[in-house]
């Protein structure tokens, strides 16, 4: 494929300053092949620059959210500015538990993820529909209006990877089928290649999210609209670098 495979590990509000010294410890240690697979971690806040300034220089590091303006009065929020300067140079956006529990809508994450690219920022923009939407068939209604969304603001989707995280398979166990993961991410390329054109459908980078693991990731591979894979609770474990190393 011309697409260069891209695996993500989205750490979530998890560790302390202690296990993400032995999981940068682990990454710097281990024979992973990011030369030919695009590998970006995504720990919380609070490690971002000591885990830059710690791990191998091979692997990205990202934050899991950003602020949708430049810096000034807004309290608590994360600055895209500010992440580059420290050489945070990926984002994710459009997370479902961001678009969950803190209520983002399709349109504020459209906003964070073409300012996040103004400012630098690769980002990793996140759809998905829940168990009641893919129950009444609305799977793909859902994810083009997502999709939609942020073609409306996006004006260059070079730095752009869309991560399909279908929210029932997210930290539950379930995981989409390889089948069902390509059958979205053909529907996706399509979208693209009718509303963005046939070059940027084809370079798009299309990646799997949801309970991916060790065990099933391999499954993936014989699908050739999946480009990767945005990894939670297994990007936490030693098996993430069977992950990274799925094509070997
Ligand atoms: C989906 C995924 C990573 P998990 O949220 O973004 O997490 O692999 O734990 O389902």
């Amino acid at each position: 494929a011309p697409r260069t495979f891209f695996v993500g590990g989205n750490f979530k509000m998890n560790g302390s300053q202690e296990s993400m010294k032995q999981i940068v410890g682990a990454l710097n240690e281990n024979k992973l092949n990011v030369d030919k697979v695009e590998t970006v971690i995504f720990p919380q806040n609070l490690y971002l620059i000591p885990t830059r300034e710690h791990v191998r220089k091979d692997i990205g590091v990202g934050a899991q959210n950003v602020h949708d303006k430049k810096n000034g009065a807004f309290t608590g929020e994360n600055s895209a500015q500010s992440l580059i300067d420290a050489g945070i140079n990926y984002t994710l956006t459009g997370h479902s538990e961001r678009r969950t529990i803190f209520k983002e809508s399709d349109e504020l994450v459209a906003d964070k993820t073409q300012f996040a690219i103004e400012q630098g920022l690769t980002v990793v923009a996140c759809i998905g529909e829940t168990l009641a939407e893919r129950e009444s068939n609305d799977t793909i209604k859902v994810v083009v209006r997502q999709l939609n969304a942020l073609a409306d603001k996006v004006k260059s989707w070079s730095k752009v990877v869309v991560a399909y995280e279908p929210v029932w398979a997210i930290g539950t166990g379930k995981t989409a089928t390889p089948a069902q993961a390509q059958e979205v991410h053909a529907e996706i390329r399509k979208w693209a290649a009718e509303r963005l054109g046939a070059q940027v459908a084809e370079g798009l980078r299309i990646i799997y999210g949801g309970s991916v693991n060790g065990a099933n990731c391999k499954e993936f591979l014989q699908f050739p609209d999946v480009d990767g894979f945005l990894v939670g609770g297994a990007s936490l474990k030693p098996e993430f670098h069977t992950i990274v190393n799925v094509h070997t």
